[in-house]
């Protein structure tokens, strides 16, 4: 284990400015015999048709959840097929953990990978410090390193996930397979049966070797040819009419915006994040942001139907570039067969109580101890020497990329801030801040009506975000970055500290 260097995030800074086509993984392009599995005619892929696989659980008792989570390239069955991927534990996704507010888990990480990484628990309300949520570290290959995570008693309930965080090599290693959900369990919703589906994409070689990119895929932001639930391709979800299940949906892909939407079912918001409605709402859709997540509430009504993205317009990295990819298009994610005779156990339209802890109580009434500008920045940074740089762009924020070594934002613990966020880019980008959750209070001038708490928010391409943030309990340095994960590894990422 190694604090990140500015030496190193030079290198990577001048990695980005060679335009280099293939990613930093260095993943082996040989080797992984390809073996695609029978497939029925007009499938996309492999997995199609076959029934919706969820990753293997781990559950914490007595208060405690202990893992031994090993990182490393090696033979997966994604999409239906063999593939060379980089795994934890040799699944895609990995494993789900489920815990409790106020327990502990105990990670040992084993780095069996050819680069260095590093573990993020995303959405914990967790210290930021030592062998906690820390994103500063750097595990190199063949360390192992112990990590704890001590959750408060008044931990939000919710859906999170982990991953990844060494800068630098975020999206290759996201992108690969590296990426898991973690529940925070509460016991209030009465359904048939609860489904974690972990969203990602990816892109494959014909030998089944993750696929490098191009520096323009790495300015857009890469998206995967594969869209996958779970590591399937169209994978099938069966239910009996008047089933009521509840689906834990996290966006782990590494660029790509979801607007999820289910036709012909009734779909019921529970929540965003870690951030509760006060009751389940209904909704036509759902817009997911890279690294957000939902849960949600299915009513099953007998028929067919498909599980989709309807797509979501999150600009180009470059006003008036034609990049010729379709960012963030329409896809079919899974289908969906509800048959047989109606379930006597469901009680589709209960009363659902709420869930139990929401993040915060609203900030809106409280004090402001500051308020903060914060603006994301693509290009016009001459004079930076190519840090952070890309063919010419240069990626971060207030004319500055990352630099592991300066603190860019000073905040008070227990304090409460309001930050507007700024984009005048062309393109969207996810406001990740770590450790503490934000209040989303105003989208480009029109105010929120009802509490809307985030840990990713997505800034509009020549609009603006306001948040307040109360700096709660936890002392320490930790970093908000772009979670369209290419930009954040390029430099668009800074540093927060927070002390008395
Ligand atoms: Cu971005």
């Amino acid at each position: 284990m190694e604090p990140l260097t500015r030496r190193q995030v030079l290198q990577i800074g001048a990695l980005g400015g060679l335009g280099v086509v293939v990613g930093g993984t260095g993943l082996a392009r040989v080797g992984a015999p390809w073996t695609p599995r029978r497939t029925a005619p007009g499938s996309v892929a492999g997995s199609a048709g076959q029934e919706l696989v969820e990753p293997e659980v781990l559950r914490s008792t007595d208060g405690r959840l202990r893992v031994r989570l090993v990182a490393q390239e090696q033979d997966v069955v994604v999409a239906g097929r063999r593939a060379r991927v980089l795994a934890y534990n040799g699944s895609v996704p990995g494993q789900t953990w489920r815990v409790g507010p106020g327990d502990r888990i105990d990670v040992r990480l084993e780095n069996r990978l050819e680069t260095p990484t590093n573990l993020h628990t995303h959405g914990l309300h967790v210290s930021p410090q030592g062998s906690s949520d820390n994103a500063l570290l750097s595990i190199g290959p063949g360390e192992t390193f112990d990590y704890t995570f001590e959750l408060p008693r008044d931990h939000p309930t919710g859906v999170f996930w982990y991953h990844p965080h060494r800068h630098g090599y975020v999206a290759d290693q996201v992108f690969a397979g590296m990426y898991g959900a973690m529940v925070v369990e509460d016991d209030d919703v009465d359904v048939a049966r609860e489904r974690v589906l972990v969203v990602s994409d990816i892109s494959l070689t014909p030998d089944g070797a993750v696929r490098g990119i191009t520096p323009q895929e790495r300015m857009a932001g890469r998206e995967g040819d594969l869209v996958l639930v779970n590591g399937q391709v169209r994978p099938e979800i069966s239910a009996r009419p008047g089933e009521q299940e509840r689906w834990r949906v996290v966006n782990a892909c590494t660029s790509r915006y979801l607007r999820l939407a289910l036709p012909g079912q009734q779909l019921r918001l529970l929540g965003i994040d870690s951030g509760h409605e006060a009751a389940p709402r209904e909704v036509d859709d759902v817009v997911l942001a890279p690294g957000n997540r939902a849960d949600l509430l299915v009513a099953m009504s007998p028929g067919t139907g498909e599980l989709r993205t309807l797509g979501y317009d999150r600009g180009e990295a470059m006003m008036g570039m034609m990049s010729g990819q379709d960012l963030s298009g329409p896809r079919t994610l899974a289908t969906v067969t509800v048959t047989g005779a109606a379930a006597d156990a469901a009680r589709p339209g209960d009363p659902v109580r709420p869930a139990r802890q929401d993040a915060e109580p609203d900030l809106r009434p409280s004090r402001v101890d500051a308020h903060r500008e914060i603006t994301f920045t693509m290009g016009g940074m001459g004079g930076m020497g190519g840090m952070g740089g890309m063919g010419g762009m240069a990626f971060g924020f207030d004319d500055r990329a990352f630099d592991p070594e300066r603190i860019d934002q000073r905040v008070v613990t227990d304090s409460v801030e309001e930050w507007t966020i700024r984009n005048p880019t062309p393109m969207n980008h996810p406001f990740h801040l770590h450790v503490w959750p934000m209040q989303l209070t105003a989208v480009n001038g029109t105010t929120l009506t009802d509490p809307t708490w985030r840990d990713v928010v997505d800034v509009p391409a020549g609009g603006h975000v306001v948040v307040r943030i109360r700096f709660a309990t936890f002392p320490g340095t930790t970093v908000y970055h772009c979670h369209i994960l290419d930009h954040e590894d390029v430099g668009m990422m800074g540093i927060v500290a927070a002390a008395n």
